[in-house]
């Protein structure tokens, strides 16, 4: 397997580490800024090769996401899509490379912090779907995803808490390169009826004769998912070989 390179950081890096480039691209989208009433907090560049992949998670900012070269692949699911993710709690880990063995290693984060997040591989190999199938049948039983394809040239406006995993294909020179706008979201009613819906067991939605209990696991989902969790969350990202990855010291305060 080759190397999985993903230069991508959701610090504002587009204007700040790599603010010699910004002038490459519009400072915002008139039209977005309108609508949303403010201005872009932050502006990130992402550049990866046909590997690199980001796994699925939900963001609280609204996206406009500029594809510059290359297509990138999204799938889409609704926030009220929230029990199909399986959010579960991961311990926040970094790759480390050794000059020695050339090699990278994942490393726990000391000391250990857990981080809510969507436990759904999309694409397991064909060895793993069927235990991932039973693992998590909501997700691969349920309705598709929206599949969306963005070219060069194209944006996508991804909506605050849209859940979204993103794969790539490379242009000719073997980069997908892309800048996305962040805005700021407003935390209303869609975010207090999304809270809401986090906050009931599964088993209550699969199963309406269970309505009412409080068993051990609506417990467990209504302590990892409250609003303080989630907003802490950084991005992460799935290598080939699906370990995740939390890109803790350079992500922007969501
Ligand atoms: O392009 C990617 O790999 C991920 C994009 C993403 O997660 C985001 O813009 O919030």
């Amino acid at each position: 397997m080759g190397c999985v390179g993903y230069l991508q950081q959701q610090n504002d890096c587009f204007r700040s580490e790599y603010g010699s480039l910004s002038k490459d691209c519009d400072s915002d989208f008139g039209w977005a800024s309108e609508a949303f009433g403010c201005l872009p907090e932050a502006v990130n560049l992402w550049i990866g090769n046909e590997l690199s992949e980001t796994s699925f998670h939900k963001d609280h900012y609204e996206n406009i996401y500029a594809v510059v070269s290359g297509e990138k692949h999204f799938l889409l699911l609704p926030p009220t899509d929230v029990h199909r993710m399986y959010i579960r709690e991961y311990p926040a880990a970094e790759f480390h490379y050794s000059q020695d063995t050339g090699k990278f290693s994942l490393e726990l984060e000391e000391p250990v912090r857990n981080v809510p997040w969507c436990s759904v591989n999309p694409y397991p190999s064909p060895e793993l779907k069927e235990k991932e199938m039973t693992k998590f049948p909501l997700y691969f039983n349920g309705p598709r995803p929206f599949e969306v394809t963005v070219k060069a040239g194209e944006i996508l406006y991804l909506p605050s808490m849209w859940f979204h995993h993103v794969k790539q294909s490379p242009d000719s020179r073997g980069l997908t390169i892309a800048v996305n706008y962040w805005y700021d979201m407003r935390f209303d009613i869609k975010y207090a009826y999304f809270n809401f819906l986090q906050s009931l067991p599964h088993s209550m939605l699969c199963d309406p004769a269970s309505s009412g209990k409080l068993g051990l696991e609506s417990q467990h989902n209504i302590s990892i998912c409250n609003s303080e969790d989630e907003s802490s969350m950084g991005d992460v990202t799935a290598s080939a070989s699906d370990k995740l990855v939390h890109d803790t010291g350079d992500t922007a305060e969501k």
